[in-house]
């Protein structure tokens, strides 16, 4: 029987990448997210892709969903996202509470759901996509940072509870990549406010090279739990430190 992988947020950017990288590796993939046009697409063009209508936020869905799988070897924690760049002191209150329903509590109510399936299945991985937002804070990221800082918070000890399981916690912290969606969001649909984000760095991430190291640790001998894996672009040194070019 083939291994079956859930992944959230899979409609689009990161966790559609991952949907697609974990079929080409010979999962049976249960894409998750809200967006159920953009994941009966996807399904169309991959066979092993399942689709299902998936909120996060919603404990009614996700137990739906759990209850309706046999089988979960890898939980993708992907779904989540950023609100508004604004400082700590003006930040908005529901900017917060819905990073946090989505990014913190949507990854607990997965994990909770899915942690027995992935212990059954004798060699599980649970993966969060955490950020490097997860790791160093920046102006204007106040509530994205301390959503992330929280969900790293939630993996390491997850990993310290789930010790001598047949489970590995797998953390990846992506820097700045360049996915559909992602900025756009942050900016309210503003695209050229988005688009400032990259302005003249040589090659930001892509989806695909986060799918690719995704894949990597999930694909390495049980044994091997990868902690935390923190990829950033080339031209990104630090969180502070990017290289832009002008013209
Ligand atoms: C995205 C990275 O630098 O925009 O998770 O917070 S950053």
């Amino acid at each position: 029987m083939r291994k079956t992988a859930v992944v959230t947020g899979a409609s689009s950017g990161i966790g559609e990448a991952t949907a697609r990288r974990l079929a080409a590796e010979g999962y049976e993939v249960v894409a998750g997210a809200r967006r159920r046009d953009r994941l009966d697409k996807l399904a169309s063009e991959v066979s092993s892709i399942r689709p299902v209508t998936l909120d996060v936020t919603s404990q009614e869905s996700v137990d739906a969903l759990a209850g309706s799988l046999d089988r979960c070897d890898v939980l993708i924690n992907n779904a989540g996202g950023a609100l508004g760049l604004d400082s700590v002191a003006e930040g908005r209150l529901d900017d917060w509470q819905r990073m946090y329903d989505t990014n913190v509590l949507g990854s607990l109510r997965m994990t909770q759901a899915f942690v027995p399936r992935l212990v059954d299945s004798g060699d599980g991985v649970l993966v969060m996509l955490t950020s490097t937002a997860g790791l160093t804070s920046y102006e204007g990221g106040g509530g994205y940072c301390a959503a992330k800082h929280a969900q790293t918070s939630m993996v390491e000890t997850l990993r310290l509870e789930l010790v001598g399981q047949p489970v590995r916690v797998v953390e990846i912290a992506p820097g700045m990549v360049k996915s559909e969606g992602f900025a756009v969001s942050r900016f309210r649909g503003d695209t050229a406010a988005a688009e400032r984000v990259y302005a003249g760095v040589p090659d930001p991430l892509s989806s695909d090279d986060v799918a690719d190291a995704i894949a990597w640790c999930v694909t390495r001998p049980a044994h091997v739990n990868i902690d935390r894996m923190i990829i950033r672009p080339r031209a990104q040194a630090a969180q502070h430190k990017v290289h832009r070019v002008s013209g």
